[in-house]
């Protein structure tokens, strides 16, 4: 049994040397909420500002008008701010160590210096190919230095760039040069990973056939295999590369210029463009770098999610990089060659801070401590999780196992929309539980609302929907080309508030505890997917009728996908079809929106208005239908019978 009511306060050592201990964090926290302007004014400092900005904060979450501005006259250049403002004092320190996927190959350690030459010359191909400041880039790419390189180039001459994911599909690449009418396509020949390789620009090839625009595509040569190249579209990055000088002046951008866009799921529609902005954005995402993982100058630090992930945008690249720091930027998979890589090249590279997911401390925990216990990982003093709850159990491997109680674990509660953490605990401050992802940053307040009427509940104790009062730096602004729908999407419900889209309780110490969303997206492994994206790619194969997708409890993947599906008449509900629907979600989506258990039914439980009853279909999913509460709504009750008698989850 796990003892989930331990608790775990920092160390006196710790607290010692944090940036910020218990006292610290009450004091800064009471600062940051009483005069949120005089805080975000002093932090905004942490930067370098072409113009000094004269108002930090103009904000209005009115409904309708809601309205985002920090810094708002003040002017930038984030990839100055990553690189260039820290050449005198640490240009030849490493920015960045890249571990290839094969642990044969050589790592690189790219300074400072070798930084900024790169990302000049990156700067200067996509100016060759015509990109202009406010243009918009799509990457599409392995985990590269590359990948890094191109975000920057986009970020000093003002370009807006879009990552998609190197695991989704030609169809979603597609939809998302689409969407932005993107001028280049950045990808590669192919992305290693786990020993076996992604034809990333047959994938874009593929995408391209559906591109509306003209958009050109540039290619970083990465295992150097053989690929098409079409003539005056397609450009291999070595060869435009020749031609162009190593000096790129950075374009002075407005505070509130946006920096990226970043597509994310939501519980209605397609993926929503994510639009973050310079200056807010860099304070944010710096700040809580260094206070969550409390870096300190010299530290290694390892963040292993996907550079297509906001976790990636925050802290592996812009971060990280704002503070000088050594970030580590991992191409593999924490299985391959074995289950002791994550631990491997913790002890190659003598990584200070880790920050990974759930999901894979569960698969790693799954595999055996034996994985873990030959590797010296004494360097390691901070240890952080991100992307959903974690379960006590896993927490108290990630403690014991790796870190060997002596690791601080920092549970990061954040979403794409909120540009870095909103609760989270501070390593030298915060007394941890279990679970928890505890108490808000600086700035932040948490509110926890009563699901039906929006009431606020101000007792302690509490459990409802988790909101937030008030703005902060790295909020999101806006869904590329449609306000409209940031607005409905985020402040329409609960009038006056951010709304998360997560449920959360309180408890008596005023932690915070996310039990996860309140609308319609699942999460599969810490990656966000709308349940709406997957019924729609099964509704669009020729033999569905009807399909309904929701999520279940997943030993590893914390959620699976749990797919019912009614064929068109006539259409036989047999294994082939079976496997030919999951091909189907994969190329329309990409493999992470496979569904884990297909069920086929004749009917789906709608209510008389043709409203489909989510709630029974989640109850037979979790193999929990001994209380399936009120069916006597429903147009037809007896479809529940045949639901429960083919359920594919059986205990
Ligand atoms: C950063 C990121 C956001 C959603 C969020 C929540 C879940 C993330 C969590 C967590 C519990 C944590 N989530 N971190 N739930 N504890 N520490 O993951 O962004 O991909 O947009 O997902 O993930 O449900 O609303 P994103």
């Amino acid at each position: 049994m796990t003892d989930t009511a331990k608790t775990y306060p920092p160390s006196a050592e710790m607290a010692a040397a944090a940036h910020a201990d218990k006292a610290t964090y009450d004091q800064m926290y009471a600062d940051s909420v009483k005069d949120p302007a005089a805080f975000w004014g002093e932090q905004g400092k942490r930067l370098q500002w072409m113009k000094p900005y004269s108002k930090v904060k103009n904000v209005t979450y009115e409904y309708p008008d809601v309205s985002i501005k920090w810094y708002e006259d003040g002017t930038l250049n984030v990839a100055a701010n990553c690189i260039d403002r820290h050449l005198e004092e640490r240009g030849d320190q490493t920015a960045i160590i890249w571990e290839p996927d094969s642990p044969e190959d050589e790592a690189k350690h790219i300074t400072y210096k070798q930084l900024h030459r790169s990302v000049c010359r990156f700067a200067n191909v996509l100016k060759e190919l015509g990109v202009e400041k406010g243009d918009r880039v799509v990457l599409y790419m392995p985990m590269i230095p590359e990948a890094a390189y191109a975000m920057l180039a986009c970020a000093r001459i003002g370009a807006i760039h879009s990552i998609v994911f190197a695991g989704f599909s030609p169809d979603a690449l597609a939809a998302r040069i689409n969407g932005s009418e993107a001028k280049v396509l950045i990808t590669a020949d192919e992305a290693p990973r786990g020993g076996r390789n992604t034809a990333l620009k047959v994938n874009a090839d593929k995408a391209f056939e559906t591109v509306e625009h003209k958009c050109k595509m540039l290619v970083v040569q990465r295992t150097g295999a053989d690929v098409a190249m079409e003539n005056e579209r397609d450009f291999w990055l070595h060869e435009v590369e020749g031609d162009v000088s190593d000096d790129c002046p950075p374009e002075e951008m407005n505070a509130e210029d946006p920096l990226f866009i970043l597509y994310t799921s939501g519980s209605t529609g397609m993926p929503k463009g994510v639009v973050h902005t310079s200056g807010g954005y860099l304070v944010y995402a710096a700040m809580t770098h260094q206070y969550t993982f409390d870096y300190h100058d010299g530290d290694v630090y390892w963040c292993t999610a996907d550079v297509g992930w906001v976790t990636g945008h925050s802290y592996i690249v812009y971060g990280p990089l704002a503070n000088g720091a050594t970030t580590l930027m991992f191409e593999g998979v924490p299985t391959y060659p074995d289950a002791g890589r994550f631990w491997a090249v913790c002890e190659k590279h003598k990584v200070n801070q880790f920050y990974t997911a759930p999901t894979a401390i569960r698969a790693l925990m799954g595999k055996g401590p034996e994985f873990v216990e030959p590797y010296d990982l004494s360097s390691l003093k901070v240890l952080g999780t991100v992307g959903e709850p974690i379960n006590p159990e896993a927490w108290n491997w990630y403690n014991d196992v790796v870190g060997k109680g002596r690791a601080p674990i920092v549970d990061t509660w954040w979403q794409t929309e909120t540009g870095g953490h909103l609760l989270t605990p501070l390593p030298g401050a915060t007394t941890t539980k279990p679970g928890s992802a505890t108490l808000p940053f600086f700035g932040i307040e948490p509110v926890i609302l009563e699901a039906e009427s929006g009431a606020e509940i101000s007792s302690t104790e509490a459990e409802g929907v988790l909101c937030i009062r008030d703005s902060w730096p790295g909020q999101m602004r806006t869904v590329w080309g449609d306000h409209k729908r940031f607005v409905s999407t985020y402040f329409e419900q609960y009038k006056g508030y951010y709304f998360t889209g997560d449920g959360c309780r309180r408890d008596a110490d005023g932690y915070y505890w996310i039990t996860g969303r309140v609308d319609d997206v699942i999460n599969v492994s810490g990656h966000r997917m709308g349940t709406a994206e997957v019924e729609s790619a099964l509704v669009a194969h020729p033999k569905v009728a009807e399909a309904a997708v929701v999520g279940y409890p997943h030993d590893i993947k914390g959620q699976g996908i749990y797919a019912y599906v009614t064929l068109m008449a006539g259409e036989a509900a047999d294994e082939d079809l079976r496997k030919e629907l999951e091909t189907w979600v994969r190329k329309e989506i990409g493999p992470i929106a496979k569904p884990d258990l297909i069920q086929f039914a004749p009917g789906l439980p709608k209510t008389r208005s043709g409203k489909i009853m989510r709630r029974i279909l989640r109850k037979v999913a979790e193999d929990d239908f001994g209380s399936l509460g009120d069916t006597s709504t429903l147009a037809e009750p007896e479809v529940v019978d045949d639901l429960i008698a083919n359920r594919m989850n059986r205990k």
